[in-house]
């Protein structure tokens, strides 16, 4: 890279490679020379959000350094890279995580005391980057900090949503939705005005045929929309690789408004064009594990995956390479079906811009894409009606009708006269209106398909894509369990416990590699370390209480056992059941005589989540955890052995502070349900344990801590589909101990029964599809034994230390490791310290 500095420019470039600040001073410079200058403010009215703003901007200076010198050392390199196309990317708070992997935040920490701030404070003021739902989005931020971690070349392409996930209230014990407008002030992106694609919707498609007696189709008419690239760098730790994560904006391609609809008067209808086209970009879709179907959704879709294949293209041709070594340069993957539509975008690319035969298009097409399933619930499974395609689309419905005739005639040769077998695996369902299953284009259009956990990635091969494992062979399908970061959600979520592991591993190393944890086994009998172990979670616990007090007023005893379920509110969640047995510990403390009810372990059960806005059912649940809370914690009989608490708007930056404070966790979905789940992994990897069922990663958490440190219950994924069927034909009553439950709901126990009927008749009147009865007295004995082992706390701790020291599999350095080698082909481009 220097060598290619031309030489006037070359002194002045080298002086300004220094990494990080030299010292304190260095740090302190910076933050006074930002805020008496790039903020225009004076240092006597410098508030915790100016300080925020400038110590932002001093880290930013770091980062993008290095972040040119990674993608100018990538340009020249001119290695394969990663491209993660995803919809979301839920990446919380940038300052704390950009001063911990860069090194410097002790630097920071004492400069910024130097200026009268606590660096807890200034952390603080940041908004959290809420570009996502939950699960899914989370998990590709951990893989952009793994990726830049182990210095793999690697861009994230997503949307830049002016409003991320809506910020929850809860009021009245309801749930209030209100926008999340977070680009206020925002150090972290950087507007490319220089890098825009224009994106076409609509037209039409006109075909002739060429000399050569080839069919060559145009796409002409309707409307372009202009994409902006907003770039944010992401620093690996302790590596001065610093990645890219372009976000694409909307803007109306011609100018900001007519002017000459302003000037005769048409003042609303001015700007109409522009305001069409920035809504392109406007909203996340706060829908987890659902497909509405909408409009705007594919064509946010169609945007996105447009201006990103422009731009990886662009890149490629830079190298004057042929088309045939495209897939040695570049992998895309696809971040569940929302980006499917690249695949036949590149193929339009290939055939009708840059005049390939389809054979040879369709090949470097299917080499380059791979695609990760996340779920296997059919409510979650896209699919668009093929008249909208029709409209919005019209040359990629061609292509698609394309790519199916050659697929089904592949699938035909292979399976002569099967006509149910073509129907089964057609992309094209032949429904009314007919639909187009984006599930059946990703797995035809892509080299390898995989699930995030193993059972996850069993059960789709055996289910919903059994037939493609006949028609492709097994080998296409794999698993890859799903991983998080330590570095967020160990090192920066629970700073003592990431000090006391590196005391006794001798060094910061397990932040890289998450095997050393297993160190920590050694020390599980040394009283000090014990003792060092239970003050950490007392003190994360004691943090909790006092957010508690400060968001709701009730009081909780952090001796309590915390028992915590935090993840987005849905029925096969079962948030349902935790509130049931909830009532029942209830129900059963007031029949008990004061005397008995000592013997009792005090509890804390605390929920959070949001509910899809149009969710009705998981609203009622939120409404029934707080209608229970304004009850219990009220009751003089009850007193610190049971309390309700629900913690509105949980973001990424909650659960850093929630997570390190559990005791217990639940992770209690019905078997077969939960792909995966990774904050059962962030919760085990902050020394608490986890009750749940044998399902998603939970199983596999299970093989590597041992049966002896997870509370396990309830029906199997194997059992489940004849329960469901006995539910409906069979007999179907409802557990006792449930049925007692429902009793003092209807009695009017925590107000207004009717409010929560749905919860109830879904159990026993509606085929209780989520197994809540059946998985019930299973649920509550175990919560007993939950109890019972937590009385005995020596033998907790040593649960707790064992189960943390045996997490090392679940990094997602690990998983992307796997994806990397086995899908994506590509090898890590470590950058030389200078
Ligand atoms: C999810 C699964 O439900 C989770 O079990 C899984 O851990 C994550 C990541 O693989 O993916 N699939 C899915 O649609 N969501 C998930 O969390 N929901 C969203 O976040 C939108």
């Amino acid at each position: 890279v220097e060598a290619s500095i031309p030489e006037p420019q070359r002194k002045a470039w080298l002086e300004h490679q220094t990494h990080g600040f030299k010292d304190k001073d260095g740090f302190e410079k910076e933050v006074v020379r930002h805020v008496e200058t790039t903020l225009a403010r004076s240092l006597y009215n410098c508030d915790e959000q100016a300080a925020y703003s400038a110590c932002s901007l001093a880290f930013r200076d770091r980062l993008i350094l290095e972040w040119n010198r990674t993608q100018q050392r990538q340009t020249f390199a001119d290695s394969k890279r990663v491209y993660y196309l995803s919809l979301e990317f839920l990446m919380g708070r940038a300052l704390d995580n950009a001063m911990l992997n860069i090194g410097q935040k002790d630097v920071a920490k004492a400069g910024l005391a130097d200026l009268g701030f606590r660096i807890e404070d200034v952390i603080e003021q940041e908004h959290d980057a809420a570009l996502g739902n939950g699960g899914l989005g989370r998990l590709a931020a951990c893989f952009l900090d793994s990726l830049a971690s182990l210095n793999y070349p690697a861009w994230g392409y997503g949307l830049r949503y002016r409003y991320g996930i809506f910020k929850q209230e809860i009021i009245d014990g309801y749930q209030v939705e209100v926008p999340d407008y977070w680009l206020d002030f925002n150090p972290w992106e950087f507007p490319r005005h220089d890098v825009t694609v224009d994106i076409q919707f609509y037209g039409h498609v006109t075909k002739r045929t060429d000399d050569n007696g080839k069919t060559i189709a145009t796409w002409e008419g309707g409307e372009i929309v202009k994409a902006v690239a907003y770039d944010v760098p992401i620093p690996g730790y302790a590596t001065p690789s610093t990645n890219n994560l372009r976000l694409w904006s909307s803007k109306a391609a011609s100018g900001e408004f007519d002017f000459q609809k302003f000037n005769s008067g048409d003042y609303e209808n001015s700007v109409a064009d522009q305001q069409r086209a920035e809504t392109i970009s406007a909203v996340l879709y706060p829908n987890d594990n659902l497909d509405r179907g909408k409009e705007l959704r594919l064509k946010q879709q169609y945007f996105w995956v447009a201006a990103s294949l422009y731009d990886i293209v662009r890149r490629f041709k830079k190298s004057k390479r042929a088309w045939k070594e495209f897939p040695d340069q570049v992998a895309i993957q696809l971040n569940d079906t929302h980006p499917t539509l690249a695949v036949v975008e590149l193929q339009r690319i290939l055939v009708d811009l840059e005049g390939l035969d389809w054979e040879e298009a369709w090949n470097i097409v299917t080499s380059t894409f791979g695609y990760t399933n996340h779920t296997v619930l059919p409510e979650a499974l896209e699919k668009w009606s093929v008249p909208l395609f029709q409209h919005l689309l019209p040359r990629h419905l061609q292509l698609i009708y394309d790519i199916n005739l050659f697929f089904l005639q592949s699938v035909e040769r292979k399976f002569p006269k099967d006509r149910d077998m073509l129907a089964r695996v057609s992309i094209i369902e032949e429904s009314q209106p007919k639909m187009i299953r984006m599930a059946h284009l990703a797995i035809v259009g892509s080299h390898k398909v995989n699930g995030v956990a193993e059972l996850h990635s069993d059960l789709i091969k055996t289910t919903i894509f059994k037939d493609f494992v006949e028609v492709f062979g097994p080998d296409k399908f794999t698993n890859v369990t799903n991983g998080i970061t330590p570095r967020r959600w160990l090192h920066q979520a629970n700073p003592r416990l990431s000090e006391l592991i590196s005391s006794k591993t001798g060094s910061n190393n397990f932040l890289k590699d998450l095997t050393e944890l297993a160190k920590i086994e050694h020390y599980k009998d040394d009283a000090d370390f014990r003792k060092e172990w239970a003050e950490i979670k007392y003190a994360n616990k004691v943090r909790l209480a006092k957010h508690i007090k400060n968001t709701t007023g009730v009081d909780v005893n952090p001796s309590a056992l915390f028992d915590v379920q935090v993840k987005r509110i849905h029925e096969y969640k079962r948030q349902q059941m935790n509130i049931f047995g909830v009532i029942h510990r209830y129900l059963t403390l007031k029949s008990l005589s004061p005397e008995e009810r000592k013997k009792f372990q005090p509890r804390v059960s605390i929920f959070g989540g949001k509910a899809a806005p149009g969710y009705w059912m998981a609203k009622q649940i939120i409404h029934l955890i707080n209608a229970v809370g304004a009850v219990v914690n009220n009751d003089k009989d009850i007193g610190d052995l049971l309390k309700v608490i629900f913690l509105e708007d949980y973001n990424v930056s909650k659960a850093e502070m929630i997570i390190p404070a559990s005791d217990i966790s639940e992770h209690i979905s019905t078997a077969g349900t939960e792909a995966s789940g990774t904050s059962n992994m962030k919760f085990v990897l902050n020394g608490g344990l986890i009750i749940g069922t044998c399902d998603g990663a939970n199983i596999e958490i299970t093989r590597e801590i041992g049966e002896q440190n997870i509370f396990l219950f309830g029906n199997l994924a194997e059992d489940v589909e004849d329960i469901r069927h006995n539910h409906t034909y069979g007999s179907h009553t409802v557990d006792p101990d449930l049925a007692k439950v429902f009793e003092a709901i209807e009695k009017g126990t925590f107000g207004e029964p009717n409010d929560f009927m749905g919860m109830i008749s879904a159990v026993r009147d509606h085929g209780d599809f989520y197994l809540v009865s059946d998985d019930f007295h299973s649920y509550i004995e175990t919560q007993e034994l939950v109890d019972k082992a937590y009385r005995d706390q020596d033998g907790w701790i040593t649960k707790s230390i064992e189960s943390v020291a045996r997490m090392g599999f679940f990094s997602s350095d690990r998983c992307i490791n796997e994806y990397a080698e086995g899908i994506w082909n590509i090898e890590p481009l470590p950058i030389k310290e200078q």
